[in-house]
């Protein structure tokens, strides 16, 4: 038994904000490092890990990751949430990346052991028109990229989610205003309606079949709206067409399965297994991509990848530059070890990332790799840490022409 002597949470800004949680035991020199990270809300977590969860979890046994999550998830009565599940998320990537260490074994083998070589990763392609977008994608291909994230600015709007591409993820300048107000951006529905079919039509003449393209709507369209893009970009043949709607609509879901055949991924908005689980039993989806973040960690990933098997649902887990690379490292041990695994969205963090937060998994051909180090094979330089402190970022936010807030 490794009893718990510190719930450690450590906020730092190597280029964007991260919140880690470092939990000691009275095994000397063994702990475990899990990421608790919410893009723009990271000390509303990081309070609720040192205020409320950390005091009750010294003197556990470290090993009981299963009865920690439960007491966790429904002891406070108040369950589930982005805050909740995000402080959750980093208490249970660290308790396994401490079970992983005692065993002396990676995360993937406690999770069951290797079902693949690698993951199959995509990354961001975007670009101000078609041209640009087909460069990015073309420079991906020669990275070895099979797979692609391809966005294109909406003609008249001020700012285009997606466009800068990984830079976008990657660094605070993204939604960092000086701490005051969040950057707004404009969006009209019909001009990105008609630009996003010439893109994949652009895309297709020009670069062909030889790589899957996946486009993300990023919640904000309507169910019509989103039915006529995917049945538009049918002939295209997309991996996966992502966010179509916004989470709230579920129901709206069943409109768009109705009208097309294009694949659909969701779920980077949703925080558990009762969250997916419509979107799974009725199969409204192709891939399910929760963040392993923001959903309480390895364990429920676990729980919802299994019960997406049942239904023919494959994962491709979130993974944008605002999660750590802990965060990345533990979707790729768990993309490696389940049957269903789709695609994995990867970053190339940038070296104050990998000098605070080393062991992010490495991309070779096409996939990314963990090692085979104990547990997560990540660690945090918590001096390294303090030289780049906290600083108040906001996500971007999405107005309609007339004003009226939209979503981002
Ligand atoms: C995105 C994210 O990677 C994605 O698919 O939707 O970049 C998302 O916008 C951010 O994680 C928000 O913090
Ligand atoms: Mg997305």
């Amino acid at each position: 038994m490794a009893k718990i002597t510190e719930v450690r949470v450590i906020v730092t800004c190597p280029g964007r904000n991260y919140v880690v949680v470092k939990i000691l035991t009275d095994e000397p020199g063994l702990y475990g490092v899990g990421d608790a990270t919410l893009n723009g809300r990271e000390l509303a977590v990081a309070s609720a890990l040192t205020e409320h969860i950390a005091p009750l979890l010294v003197g556990r046994d470290a090993d009981g990751i299963e009865d920690i999550w439960q007491f966790l998830y429904r002891g406070p009565y108040w369950r589930g949430g982005p805050i909740q599940m995000t402080a959750l998320a980093g208490i249970d990537m660290a308790l396994w990346d401490i079970k992983g260490k005692r065993a002396n074994l990676p995360l993937y083998s406690l999770l069951g052991g290797r079902t693949r070589e690698g993951a199959l990763c995509y990354t961001h392609a975007g670009g101000r028109d078609t041209v640009e977008c087909e460069d990015a994608v073309r420079r991906a291909m020669s990275q070895g990229f099979a797979v692609v994230r391809a966005q294109v600015a909406v003609p008249g709007a001020t700012a285009t989610y997606g466009i800068q591409g990984a830079a976008e993820a990657t660094t605070a300048q993204w939604g960092a205003t000086g701490g005051l107000t969040p950057i707004e951006g404009n969006w009209e529905p019909l001009q990105y309606l008609r630009v996003v079919p010439r893109l994949l039509e652009h895309l297709r003449s020009t670069v062909g079949d030889a790589v899957e393209i996946i486009h993300d709507a990023h919640q904000r369209l309507t169910p019509q709206e989103a039915a006529r893009l995917g049945k538009e970009l049918e002939p295209y043949h997309l991996f996966f067409l992502e966010d179509p709607i916004r989470p709230e609509w579920k129901d709206g879901l069943r409109l768009v399965r109705q009208h097309t055949t294009t694949p659909i991924a969701l779920g980077e908005l949703l925080h558990s297994r009762y969250d997916c689980l419509p979107l799974l039993t009725e199969q409204l989806v192709d891939f399910i991509r929760c963040d392993i973040s923001h959903i309480g960690g390895v364990s429920e990933a676990r729980r919802i990848a299994t019960i997406a098997e049942v239904f023919g649902i494959r994962t491709a887990w979130h993974g944008p530059g605002d999660i750590s690379p802990i965060a990345h490292a533990a979707n790729v041990h768990v993309d490696v070890s389940i049957p269903n695994f789709g695609v994995q969205e990867m970053v190339h963090f940038p070296p104050a990332v990998r000098e605070v937060l080393p062991g992010a998994p490495e991309y070779r051909d096409g996939r990314l790799w963990v090692t085979d180090a104990p547990g997560l094979g990540c660690d945090i330089d918590e001096e390294a840490a303090k030289r780049y402190p906290y600083a108040r970022a906001y996500l971007p936010v999405c107005r309609r022409a007339d004003g009226a807030m939209h979503d981002w």
